[in-house]
C-alpha cells in the first residue's frame, strides 16, 4: 500500500456514522490520578488489566472505531497473550497512539504552555507503526484567564501541531490534531468562543503552511462552553450554537471529521452537548467524539480494581459508547439513557 492508500483507508475506518474514538491514552501521572480516585495503585499490572478490560468489552466496535493508546499499552498483552492493539483490531477498532511528550511552561509567556515531543518523532513513529498504530494524537492546551492565552502561545502551539501532523502523514499515519481550550475558570461562553476562533484560525494557517493534507487528518477540539465556575452554565443548545458558529468560520469543509474531547464535562453532559450539536443543520464534517473521562469514568467506578467487577465495568463503558453513538446521529435522549434492554 502506498502512503496515500494507508492514509485513506485509516480515515475511512475512523469516520463512520454512529461511531467515535475512545481516548485511553492517559500518561502515567494521569492514570495514577484516575486510579487513586478508586483506591487502585497504578502498577504496570493494574494498568494492563484495566486496559485489557476496556479493549475486550464485547461488541465495543459497534460504537467505537478507534482507540488512542499510551506507549506502554502498545506493548502489553491480554490474559491470553494477545497484544492489546490486536485485541482492539479484532473488534474493528483501529489502534492509535499518543505521540506528544506532555506540556511545559512556554518561555517568556507567563501562564501559557507548549507541548513537546517533536525531537525524534520520525523514529518513534516507525516503532509505533510496527506495534500496530495507524493514527496518532497530539494535544496542545490553552488556558483562559487575564491575558492568556497570549499571541505567542497561540502561534507556537499551532506550529507544533502542524509540524507533528506533517511528520505523521509522511509516514502514512493519520494525525489527530487536538487543540484544547481548557474549561477551568469563570469566563463567559463568549470569551471561550473568541479564544477558540483565534486558536482554530492559527492552527489551520499553520497546517496550510506545513502542507498538511486536510482530507487525511481529524480535529479533536474542545466544545465552546463557559468556564466551569461560571454561573449560569450554558444549555446544550447554546453550546451547540456557539460551537458550530465558530467552527463554520474556521474549519475547512475538507476536514472529514471533528471528534470532540470531553474536557471535564460529566459523562451525560458530554453526550447531551454532542447530541445538540448533531441536531443542528449545516454540518460539513462528521461530528463525533473522542472522549476519555466521559467514556471511562463510569467504568472505572464500577471496576474499583476488582476482578469480579470486570463485566459491570464493561457494561458501563458499553452503555456510554452506545449513548454517544446515538448522539452522533442526534438520536440521544432520556429514554435511551435509561434503557437497560441491551445489557451485556
Ligand atoms: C485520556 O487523556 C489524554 C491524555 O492526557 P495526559 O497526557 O494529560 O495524560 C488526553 O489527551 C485526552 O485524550 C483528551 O484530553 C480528551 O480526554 P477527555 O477526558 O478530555 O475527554
Amino acid at each position: 500500500m502506498t502512503i496515500q492508500d494507508q492514509l485513506e483507508s485509516t480515515i475511512k475506518a475512523l469516520v463512520q456514522d454512529g461511531k467515535g474514538i475512545l481516548a485511553a491514552d492517559e500518561s502515567s501521572p494521569t492514570i495514577a490520578k484516575r486510579f487513586a480516585a478508586i483506591n487502585v495503585e497504578s502498577t504496570e499490572e493494574n494498568r494492563r488489566a484495566y486496559r485489557s478490560l476496556i479493549l475486550s468489552t464485547p461488541d465495543l466496535g459497534q460504537y467505537i472505531n478507534g482507540v488512542i493508546l499510551f506507549e506502554e499499552t502498545l506493548g502489553q498483552r491480554d490474559e491470553q497473550g494477545t497484544p492489546l492493539p490486536d485485541v482492539a483490531e479484532r473488534q474493528g477498532i483501529v489502534p492509535g497512539i499518543k505521540v506528544d511528550k506532555g506540556k511545559v511552561a512556554l518561555a517568556n509567556a507567563p501562564g501559557d504552555e507548549i507541548t513537546r515531543g517533536l525531537d525524534g518523532l520520525e523514529a518513534r513513529l516507525e516503532g509505533y507503526i510496527e506495534q500496530g498504530a495507524r493514527f496518532a494524537k497530539w494535544r496542545c492546551v490553552y488556558h483562559i484567564g487575564g491575558h492568556n492565552p497570549g499571541r505567542l502561545a497561540v502561534e507556537a502551539n499551532a506550529n507544533v501541531l502542524a509540524s507533528y501532523a506533517a511528520i505523521c502523514q509522511a509516514q502514512g499515519v493519520v494525525p489527530i490534531v487536538e487543540p484544547e481550550v481548557l474549561i477551568d475558570g469563570d469566563h463567559t461562553i463568549e470569551r471561550c468562543a473568541d479564544v477558540m476562533e483565534d486558536v482554530l484560525h492559527e492552527v489551520f494557517h499553520a497546517l496550510h503552511r506545513h502542507r498538511v493534507s486536510l482530507e487525511h487528518m481529524l480535529l479533536k477540539p474542545s466544545m465552546v462552553t463557559p468556564g466551569k465556575d461560571h454561573r449560569p452554565q450554558a444549555t446544550p443548545e447554546q453550546v451547540a450554537d456557539y460551537t458550530l458558529r465558530i467552527f463554520r468560520r474556521t474549519v475547512p469543509a475538507a476536514v472529514p471529521g471533528i471528534n470532540f474531547l470531553s474536557g471535564g464535562q460529566t459523562p451525560e453532559e458530554a453526550t447531551r452537548n454532542l447530541n445538540a450539536i448533531n441536531c443542528l443543520s449545516d454540518r460539513p464534517w462528521n461530528l463525533s467524539f473522542s472522549y476519555g473521562r466521559a467514556l471511562q469514568e463510569p467504568a472505572l467506578k464500577a471496576w474499583q480494581g476488582n476482578p469480579g467487577q470486570v463485566q459491570a465495568a464493561q457494561q458501563a463503558l458499553f452503555h456510554r459508547a452506545r449513548m454517544n453513538g446515538l448522539a452522533v446521529q442526534g438520536e440521544y435522549g432520556d429514554t435511551a439513557e435509561k434503557d437497560a434492554s441491551w445489557e451485556l
